[in-house]
């Protein structure tokens, strides 16, 4: 049977780390789904449809192959998301311990829910120190994101301007 796995994330925006952990995790399985989850309730940066336009944009410009899916879930147990793709595992990324104590909770749960297994990868070391939360206070500011982020959510932010964020 083929193997698929779910990268899961806010990606608000997507950066330079998610598209790492996305690029190694495209080797190691036959089918990767990079999936949105998104608060309906929580307006969040970026509207989920835009954050999805950005993770495809920069996965194509990438160059990764062609075995990776963006798609997004609002509603329900992300486990729930997983068995609809077929998927027996999820890939997250670990920055520092702080991720850690984030993370272990929800992977006995989802253990127990779905028998879904959680993979953790390293970042990057030069990526380890890249987040989300930093890209939107940058951008906010006026800052240069670029050293942050795929070319696609650059030319997306300075576009876009500070007085949007
Ligand atoms: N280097 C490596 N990895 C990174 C980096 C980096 N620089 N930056 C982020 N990552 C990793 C994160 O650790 C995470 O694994 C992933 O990339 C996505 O990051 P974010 O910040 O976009 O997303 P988060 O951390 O807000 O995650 C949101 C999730 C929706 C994935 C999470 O909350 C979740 O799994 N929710 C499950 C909801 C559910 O079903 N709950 C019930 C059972 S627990």
């Amino acid at each position: 049977s083929s193997r698929i796995a779910v990268v899961p994330g806010s990606f608000d925006p997507p950066t330079l780390g998610h598209l790492d952990v996305i690029r190694r995790a495209a080797r190691l399985y036959d089918e990767l789904h990079v999936v949105v989850v998104h608060n309906p309730d929580k307006a969040g940066m970026l509207p989920a449809a835009q954050r999805v336009a950005l993770l495809e944009q920069s996965i194509r410009e990438d160059g990764m192959p062609g075995n990776v899916i963006v798609g997004s879930w609002s509603v329900g147990l992300l486990v729930d998301y997983a068995q609809e793709v077929g998927a027996g595992v999820l890939v997250k990324g670990i920055r520092s311990q702080v991720d850690v104590a984030y993370e272990t909770p929800m992977a006995v749960v989802n253990r127990h829910l779905a028998d879904i297994e959680t993979v953790f990868l390293l970042p990057e070391p030069s990526h380890a120190l890249v987040s989300s939360s930093l890209v939107r206070q940058v951008a906010g500011l006026g800052g240069d994101v670029s050293p942050y982020v795929p070319p696609a959510v650059a030319r997306f932010l300075a576009k876009a301007g500070a007085k949007d964020f």
